[in-house]
């Protein structure tokens, strides 16, 4: 059996550790794509040059042109500017639309079969937006942001439980800014919701609020330590756990960005919400009742992606 093709379009902060953590999982073999000359190549060598230290089979090559990805399986896309301190994910808009513009044409031509996995920022609508420039079916492009957002989640609960994370599940809604909704009720330690938690004595509603608050600005708490960029390594193997998915035809359950055409009262906008990720790509959108305060909640969240998808369309008219 051929060996699976990952293509990184974009080989900065992200896309250097998506290809690290491909090539030790053996996922497949890897090509870096960026504009920035030299720098894809340079990854690519040292990453490979690691091969022998570590023991993975995996070839790496780096790239300034888009017919190295040929026929590539899985599509992860980081192109695009991150946030310095100060700068909302929603201040990006304008520059990475047309990355995603760019990004988009070059899917089309050399991977239109492939499974695609956008991480640049502002999420929701830089996906919307790759989904209508690469035109592709909608069950095979999806935004990581849940992921990321529910480990953040999973690992904050599992710090005030003093319990490993491991049997800390979270349920995170929404799009991926800071009216993201992480449910309470969904997410659990152990199968025992956090209301019940609550309840018994473990913790106090207080604390969990701002445990959600603080997941909430989980992104931006990394951008004011780091100064320069945002954070990578969490984002990186959040998106490896979705390409994983695919190419196994693993079945998980994961929240992403997926387009909903009536799911959750919301027609052809990307919104976080639980999938299952198989070798079809996007399987099944899971759909559960919201309670007034989450349906309160989702709706603001869904009203800001919406307000963003269509600043892109006034931007680019030919999108809508
Ligand atoms: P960075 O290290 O700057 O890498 C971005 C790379 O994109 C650079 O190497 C650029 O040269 C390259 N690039 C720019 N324009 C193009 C183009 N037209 N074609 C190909 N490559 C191009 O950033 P990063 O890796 O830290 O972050 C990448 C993106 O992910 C940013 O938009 C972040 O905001 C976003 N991000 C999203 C999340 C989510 O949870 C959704 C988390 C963290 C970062």
């Amino acid at each position: 059996m051929a060996r699976s093709k990952i293509a990184l379009i974009g080989a900065g902060q992200i896309g250097g550790t998506l290809a690290h953590l491909a090539a030790l999982k053996e996922l497949g073999d890897i090509v870096l794509f960026d504009i920035a000359e030299g720098t894809p190549q340079g990854k690519a060598l040292d990453l490979a040059e690691s091969g022998p230290i570590h023991g993975f089979n995996a070839s790496l090559v780096g790239a300034n042109a888009y017919s190295a990805i040929a026929g590539a399986d899985v599509v992860i896309v980081t192109a695009g500017v991150p946030r310095k301190p100060g700068m909302s994910r929603d201040d990006l808009l304008g520059i990475n639309l047309k990355v995603m513009e760019a990004v988009g044409e070059g899917i089309r031509q050399y991977a239109a079969d492939a499974f695609v996995i956008c991480i640049t920022n502002p999420l929701d609508a830089m996906v919307w937006a790759l989904q209508k420039s690469a035109k592709l079916p909608a069950q095979k492009i999806v935004g990581m942001a849940g992921v990321l957002d529910s480990a953040r989640f999973r690992h904050f609960l599992a710090e005030e439980f003093k319990v490993s994370v491991e049997d800390v599940t979270a349920f995170v809604l929404g799009g991926h800014g800071d009216d993201m909704v992480p449910s309470l009720r969904y997410s659990t330690v152990a199968g025992i919701p956090l209301p019940d938690l609550v309840d018994i004595g473990w913790t106090t509603q207080a604390r969990l609020d701002a445990i959600v608050e603080r997941t909430r600005k989980g992104g931006g708490e990394i951008v004011n330590f780091l100064k320069t960029g945002s954070a990578f390594y969490a984002p990186a193997a959040s998106a490896i756990a979705m390409a994983e998915s695919y190419l196994k035809d693993k079945r998980r359950v994961l929240p992403c960005a997926a387009k909903l055409n009536g799911e959750y009262g919301v027609d052809n906008l990307y919104v976080g919400v639980p999938v299952v990720i198989g070798a079809d790509g996007v399987e099944r959108i899971v759909e559960v009742k919201l309670d007034p305060t989450e349906r309160q909640m989702f709706d603001k969240s869904v009203a800001s992606v919406r307000g963003l998808v269509e600043a892109c369309k006034a931007i680019n008219p030919a999108l809508a």
